[in-house]
């Protein structure tokens, strides 16, 4: 099967799980107003069905959903370029996920390092919901038939499980009906890492607020983070190879390029021999630059919450008139009895 006999359409997806962070925003958001394009069909969810696998406060998981749609508008994306909508609303992706349920098999899923490091040792007491998570994920993508997915790093894993569900139901079917996803990984930070550990990811879930900047954080909030930012005593490098074994300089680094759209490389010719004391208040300063035009507008547009909503409910209506007949056919293709219509 090619690739080329599908349109090519971009689908990705942010959980409004909590308070969107730098690390969403460098690996996901920006890239996503990136892939912005007019030959291009872009569409973008908030994906609250995937943020309900673990327990969410009914009143914060709406607010944190018109703050997401806030966020992604903020940065840069426009209802009338791309398809913006919250996914409880497009029954289609529950309805596809449970036939993905039924291609996918138990020992893909139990592989998936998300479920086992969400999970952790309590995994009896998990979600059936979190368990599923990756073949909800795959409905999302492929109910819209997405060529492209543009992600962090982290999702990978999530991505080769989708191209194996509509490999299996590609051959279980007999049919070339679900296009075989690429996963767009890119840019200079696909994986921001925590400012008080480099070994691990900056995280919504993290305890501590400094290991991450969010985008709703004030201009001393972000240089106060910056500023206490785990790093090491050693000026940095001219060259790359001068950050291996220095993770959190490598992220601070990383940071700076993608915010400045350079590679670290670039970066480093202009800031190697520098020490931090001097690179940190840059970066702060970059990133204050970068961050608080979009917090402001996040802050403007949640004072006008009937509009999210009604960007929201529009969204929907499109997005449903692309998934809804490859649900169908879908239906069709499995052989659920008055599926067909007309
Ligand atoms: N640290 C990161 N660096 C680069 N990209 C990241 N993404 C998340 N963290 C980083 C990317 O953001 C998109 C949306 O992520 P999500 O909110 O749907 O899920 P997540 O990966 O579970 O996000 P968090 O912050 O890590 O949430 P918790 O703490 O709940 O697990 C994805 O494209 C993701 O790759």
């Amino acid at each position: 099967m090619t690739e080329t006999q599908f349109t090519p359409r971009v689908f990705s997806g942010i959980q409004p799980s909590g308070n969107l962070h730098l690390g969403n925003y460098l690996g996901a958001l920006k890239r996503f107003v990136d892939m912005q394009k007019p030959d291009i069909e872009t569409i973008y969810c908030m994906v609250d069905l995937h943020a309900i696998t673990v327990w969410q406060d009914p009143k914060e998981l709406a607010h944190s959903t018109r703050e997401l749609c806030a966020g992604f508008i903020a940065a840069g994306l426009d209802p009338e370029k791309s398809i913006l909508f919250n996914q409880s609303q497009v029954p289609e992706h529950a309805q596809l996920a449970w036939i993905f349920n039924c291609v996918a098999r138990m020992g893909w899923m139990q592989r998936m390092t998300q479920w086992k490091d969400k999970a952790g040792k309590n995994q009896q007491n998990a979600s059936l919901g979190l368990f599923a998570y990756p073949s909800l994920m795959a409905a999302d993508i492929l109910t819209y038939h997405a060529t492209h997915v543009p992600v962090g790093d982290d999702q990978k894993q999530h991505l080769e499980l989708t191209r194996d569900i509509a490999i299996k139901f590609n051959h279980d079917y007999g049919v070339d009906f679900f296009p075989i996803t690429e996963p767009v990984i890119e840019g200079a930070a696909t994986r921001v890492m925590s400012l008080r550990d480099g070994s691990k990811k900056m995280s919504k879930s993290d305890p501590s607020d400094m290991s991450r900047i969010n985008m709703t954080d004030d201009a001393d909030t972000i240089a106060k983070k910056i500023r206490k930012a785990k790093t090491d005593p050693e000026a940095l490098p001219s060259e790359l190879d001068g950050l291996d074994e220095r993770p959190e300089a490598r992220n601070l680094v990383n940071i700076y390029a993608a915010l400045s759209d350079q590679t670290a490389e670039q970066v480093l010719v202009e800031m190697g021999g520098k020490q931090f004391g001097e690179f940190k208040p840059m970066l702060a300063e970059l990133a204050v630059s970068k961050l608080a035009p979009i917090s402001s507008e996040m802050a403007h547009l949640m004072g006008e919450q009937a509009e999210i909503d009604r960007i929201l409910a529009k969204g929907a209506e499109k997005a449903r008139a692309v998934a809804a007949p490859i649900l169908q056919q879908t239906y069709e293709i499995v052989g659920m009895v008055g599926a067909k219509q007309g």
